[in-house]
């Protein structure tokens, strides 16, 4: 896993450089953004269960995916999918406090979408449910951590497609 500043460092020392004036810039983004990212993070934490529901009940509740035939259907495939949401919720606000994506890479989208096109979980409506939680994320930590944390979201949503 790497963070923002092991990107910045690495990318200098494989020029065998000091930081330039770009790579400090990106530090310096990085550390003054760091009490929001702290503080948006304490808040998804606090909230991730209620953040999920909402986010379920805005995309996927009430559509055919909940119903006999649907991948929601039985309370065990129901959980499953709760459940990967909250690992979506989860490993985002770790990369978003990172300031980097390559936890996103290493721990949820490795193989993910070979797992989810063998059991035909259907990758458009997880797709739908990530951006819901998009939303619902962004209209409880501010517009500023929002869009960080949107980020993220988008990242796994493309990782996804
Ligand atoms: C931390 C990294 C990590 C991820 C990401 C992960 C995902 C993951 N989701 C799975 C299943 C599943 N995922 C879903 C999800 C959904 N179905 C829908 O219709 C919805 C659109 C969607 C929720 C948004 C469902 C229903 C299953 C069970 C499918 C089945 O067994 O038939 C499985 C298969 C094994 C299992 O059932 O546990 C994996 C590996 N596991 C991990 O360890």
């Amino acid at each position: 896993m790497q963070d923002a500043i092991t990107a910045v460092i690495n990318s200098s020392d494989v020029q065998g450089k000091y930081l330039d004036t770009s790579a400090m810039e990106k530090l310096k983004g990085y550390f003054a953004t760091g009490e929001l990212r702290v503080r948006a993070a304490t808040t998804i934490s606090a909230n991730a269960a209620a953040i999920v529901k909402e986010a379920v009940a805005k995309s996927l509740l009430y559509s055919d995916i909940t119903r006999p035939g649907g991948n929601m259907y039985t309370t065990r495939r129901y959980a499953a999918c709760i459940r990967d949401l909250d690992y979506y919720l989860r490993y985002s606000t770790y990369a978003m406090l990172a300031g980097d994506p390559s936890i996103l890479d290493e721990r949820v989208l490795n193989g993910l979408k070979e797992t989810y096109n063998s059991l035909g979980v259907p990758v458009g409506a997880t797709v739908q449910a990530i951006q819901s939680m998009k939303e619902v994320t962004a209209s409880l930590v501010g517009p500023d951590a929002g869009k960080e944390m949107g980020v993220y979201f988008d990242y796994i949503s493309s990782g996804l497609s």
